[in-house]
């Protein structure tokens, strides 16, 4: 028979507690290939049109990736180019959305470039991500506003969700400007299911000149408040280690 003195059973409960959380602090992150690292898309992520997406290298013409060597680069079509990029219906259909939702947000969307991936997550667990839009519209078009506003966006489809959130635009970054990597724009999933996610870049108005979104370690973590607990927990189990050990 093991006796355990009344501290020992609560450090034992402790244990046993941190024991029973852990497997939701480290559930699988449901994102394949967030990172890009793989340097192809394919079978994790869909791309469209896929002429206009490159699994960019740090240190190249794009810059540098947030997180490890690679990175999603997403360019809309400039003039000259072949191809035109999605117009604003096949944007709905590409992202999941439904039919109009790209126009009443972007009215002046002309075509765009987007890249999706399906995932099936917890209620509460959050999409994190980088993203850096620049543009190579040589105006601002803030007398206009909806004139050469390029823009870049992020979009999430699933049960009873259809939502999409604006991520920068010509506007805001100014004539030949660009954003830094930000990781500003998490989003929480109201319940359990699949989701298609979805990033995109859009030309305003005309084809002529391009804008670029890129996008790098794409994750979905637990609940804010999970994690929270398995840290408490995780927090009361090293407490009574030390007190153990000052007695
Ligand atoms: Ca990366
Ligand atoms: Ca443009």
């Amino acid at each position: 028979m093991i006796r355990l003195s009344p501290s020992k059973w609560s450090l034992f409960a402790a244990i046993l507690t941190l024991g029973a959380i852990t497997p939701t602090v480290h559930a699988a992150d449901p994102v394949v290939n967030g990172g890009f690292e793989t340097g192809t898309f394919n079978p994790d992520w869909t791309i469209n049109p896929s002429s206009l997406v490159t699994a960019a290298t740090t240190g190249g013409l794009l810059g540098n990736s947030y997180e490890g060597t690679r990175f999603a680069a997403l360019t809309t079509p400039a003039v000259g180019a072949v191809i035109t990029g999605l117009d604003k219906n096949s944007t709905d259909t590409a992202l999941g959305l439904t039919a109009g939702s790209i126009n009443s947000n972007f009215s002046n969307y002309n075509h765009g470039v987007v890249i999706t991936q399906d995932i099936t997550v917890s209620g509460g667990s959050q999409l994190l991500f980088a993203y850096k839009f620049s543009t190579l519209e040589t105006t601002i078009p803030i007398v206009r506003p909806s004139l050469r506003n390029d823009a870049a966006f992020v979009s999430i489809t699933g049960p009873g969700t259809n939502a999409i959130f604006a991520l920068a635009s010509v506007n805001q970054v100014g004539a030949l400007g660009t954003t830094a990597w930000l990781t500003d724009k998490p989003y929480t999933f109201t319940a359990d299911g699949t989701y298609k996610i979805g990033f995109g870049v859009f030309n305003s108005n005309d084809n002529i000149l391009p804008s670029t979104l890129r996008i790098d370690a794409v994750s979905v973590v637990p609940e804010p408040g999970v994690v929270a607990f398995g840290v408490l927990a995780a927090g009361s189990v090293l407490g009574l280690i030390a007190r153990r050990r000052r007695n």
